[in-house]
């Protein structure tokens, strides 16, 4: 009996030698399974001490069995998980013995995922966030991470989507009254605000957007300022390693360079940058200089840096692009330089520090772990934390100005319809509705085994 929906079965604890290895069945045929291997099914959700046998009675192992009946389970489906010990001998040997049984294959990338999804056990934030708790490498990935697979998001959408469902019907309602004038414009003037509410919370949660998806791909921090300044030492210091050339000479450096450091939980990217400055040495320091300024366009939080004693000449007038949401920290640097007969044009606003001494470094680095906190919106509330969802949001409040426009008011069908457009870009988000395109690209991303 090989029905049209297999049975599954994958390791799905780390591949090599270890203390444990856990495999995981999925499948109508699951039951059967471990009647075959371990004797008898064991109670559900009880962990229970069997023997693991191959499909010719010899003992494989002796394990911990777990029965899981659906719909009850994590995919939706019968399933169970074998606990073993983690030789590559045991883990084979079971392997080989669940293939030889009939309806039984090895799960895809994120088959088990998968069938949740079908199953709707996880709507398609859920999945996203299952994914990125699985790659999640900080402590503040994981707990995003973990929001958004508990349902966060999906509460969200779905609760708009809801309310966007109910003025439709109210709308639709006016449009079999429209006989009768009155009741037309009491339902009009009754989802106008619900319509600008909506509208108002979407573009607040779309405006945290770019936050969310920087604790997932990494925050950006752009070392920028003059030549000469101390950029590269910094960087150096930040990274705890030689990134960067430092050197007395102005232009030192040319090419953007790049460390991946944690801070507050959050992965950082430092880029150290050439020194900005109106009339480059060189055309090398002049394309330098330019792949500073794309640099400071992708940054999320930048540190401008001066330093005690840099000649006026090398501070460069020419405006620089910066998004208004990055975040800007001013530093002096050279602290150490400073004393009482030292005339410099000090702003009062950067943070002296000395790279040199070590002088109020840690100053900075609280000021910097306090941006990344602001930045990455580590906030309670769940936020878009995809591409994907960004589009559908964004193509939701489209549709939605286009309900609250006057001329919709008047012609309540085409505000019908432009209500329904924005309720389905609500439904794409979570998967409620024709996602098909999309769900081969959200699945290939899991490991096998999840
Ligand atoms: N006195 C003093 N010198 C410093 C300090 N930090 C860095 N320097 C020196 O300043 C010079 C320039 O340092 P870099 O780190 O190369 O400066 P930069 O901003 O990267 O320079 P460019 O790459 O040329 O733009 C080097 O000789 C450093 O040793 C500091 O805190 N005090
Ligand atoms: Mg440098």
């Amino acid at each position: 009996m090989t029905g049209a929906n297999p049975t599954i079965f994958a390791l799905s604890s780390g591949a090599g030698r270890a203390g444990v290895a856990v495999i995981r069945l999925s499948g109508d045929r699951t039951r059967f399974a471990l009647d075959m291997m371990t004797g008898q099914t064991p109670d559900p959700r009880v962990a229970s001490l069997r023997s693991i046998r191959d499909q010719y009675g010899q003992v494989i192992d002796r394990g911990l069995v777990l029965w899981f009946p659906g719909p009850g389970s994590f995919t939706g489906e019968d399933s169970a998980e074998l606990q073993l010990h983690g030789s590559v001998a045991v883990i084979n040997d079971v392997m080989e013995a669940l293939a030889s049984l009939p309806g039984f294959r090895l799960a895809e990338p994120g088959e088990f995922a998968r069938r949740a999804f079908e199953n709707g056990k996880l709507d398609l934030t859920a999945v996203e966030g299952l994914a990125d708790l699985i790659d999640a490498e900080t402590t503040a990935q994981r707990r995003a991470a973990l929001r958004q697979a508990d349902g966060g998001l999906q509460r969200l959408y779905e609760g708009w989507r809801r309310e966007l469902l109910r003025v439709m019907a109210l709308v639709e309602a006016g449009i079999d009254f429209t006989e009768e004038g009155d009741i037309a414009e009491t339902v009009m003037a009754e989802s106008a605000p619900l319509i600008q509410s909506i509208r108002q919370q979407i573009e607040e949660h779309l405006s945290q957007s770019r936050r969310a998806r920087g604790l997932r791909r990494g925050i950006i921090v752009c070392l920028a300022g003059p030549p000469n300044v101390g950029k590269s030492s910094l960087m150096n210091w930040l990274a705890e390693r030689d990134v960067a050339i430092v050197d007395a000479l102005a232009g030192t450096t040319r090419d953007r360079l790049e460390a991946r450091i944690v801070l507050s939980g959050v992965p950082v990217t430092v880029m150290d940058t050439a020194g900005l400055r109106s009339d480059p040495s060189s055309p090398v320091e002049a394309q330098g200089i330019a792949r500073t300024h794309d640099a400071l366009k992708s940054a999320d939080i930048i540190i401008w840096m001066n330093a005690v004693g840099c000649p006026q000449h090398m501070v460069s007038n020419d405006p620089v692009l910066v998004d208004s949401d990055t975040e800007q920290i001013k530093v002096m640097n050279k602290a150490d330089l400073l004393d009482d007969n030292t005339e410099t044009a000090i702003d009062s606003d950067a943070i002296k520090i000395s790279v040199r001494s070590g002088a109020a470094l840690d100053d900075l680095l609280a000021h910097l772990n306090q941006a990344i906190c602001r930045f990455a919106g580590l906030t309670e509330h769940p936020t878009a934390s995809r591409h994907r969802h960004v589009e559908l949001l964004s193509a939701c409040l489209v549709a939605l100005e286009e309900a609250d426009r006057p001329a919709s008011y008047l012609q309540p069908e085409l505000m019908a319809e432009s209500l329904r457009a924005a309720a389905n870009a609500l439904g794409r988000v979570t998967g409620r509705i024709d996602v098909e395109d999309v769900l081969g690209a959200i699945f290939s991303e899991f490991c096998i085994g999840k």
